[in-house]
């Protein structure tokens, strides 16, 4: 089994990688605690591309990493790349983003999700991207999922992410539907791997 480290400090997008990654041939390890990677990128794809390529660098294994947020459209797709940066907390953060939306009739929203693998070098191997259409509520509903979850109503389930059960918010989520677009890439980069069709030149 190949090692692959899962480049997140998010506890609540950590239990739902596991959970998608759980049937695949790869052994999962946690990145190290101290190695926070500060996001510079202006898309989630930079940023996703960035956290998988420091952390396998660093690790010198393969690295996975997610970047993902919420887009507003009256707000003009705030709070966007900056989603994890509104508050300190996730109550904060939803408190804010209920004030700055206030009685706005358009609660137009989507959840953004795109994944990085990265090679011990730190090259990127690997992307894939999962949107997930909704409307911001004007207060929570739902106890499960993390983040934003109990704010973020799906029209097509009649539920908030927080009232779903982790297999259905995984049916129709951004992170759901970026890990299923990932998984037959993966599976195909495992078997290269172990066919010695991917080989790595090493660090100088
Ligand atoms: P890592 O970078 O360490 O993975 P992070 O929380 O900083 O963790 P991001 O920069 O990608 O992650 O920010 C994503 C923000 O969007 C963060 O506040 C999440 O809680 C929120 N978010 C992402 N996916 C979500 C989901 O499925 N449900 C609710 N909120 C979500």
């Amino acid at each position: 089994m190949t090692k692959l480290v899962v480049a997140t400090s998010n506890p609540g997008k950590l239990r739902e990688m596991q959970a998608y990654l759980k049937d695949t041939d790869w052994e999962l390890q946690l990145k190290p605690e101290e190695l926070e990677i500060e996001e510079t990128g202006e898309t989630f794809t930079e940023n996703a591309c960035l956290k998988a390529s420091e952390v396998a660098k660093a690790t010198g294994e393969w690295a996975l990493a997610d970047d993902s947020g919420l887009q507003v459209y009256a707000l003009n797709g705030s709070p966007g790349v900056y989603s994890a940066r509104y508050g300190t907390s996730d109550s904060d953060r939803i408190a804010r983003l209920l004030r700055e939306l206030g009685s706005e009739v358009n609660r137009k929203a989507q959840f953004v999700c795109v994944v990085a693998i990265a090679s011990p070098d730190g090259n990127i191997a690997i992307q894939a991207e999962g949107l997930c259409p909704g409307e911001i509520l004007h207060a929570p509903r739902g106890d499960g999922g993390f983040g934003y979850d109990p704010i973020f109503y799906v029209p097509e389930k009649q539920l908030t992410f927080a009232e779903m059960t982790p297999d259905v918010k995984k049916s129709v989520s951004h992170r759901g539907k970026a890990f299923a677009a990932l998984l037959p890439q993966l599976s195909n980069l495992q078997f290269k791997i172990s066919n010695g069709e991917v080989s790595l030149q090493n660090p100088q």
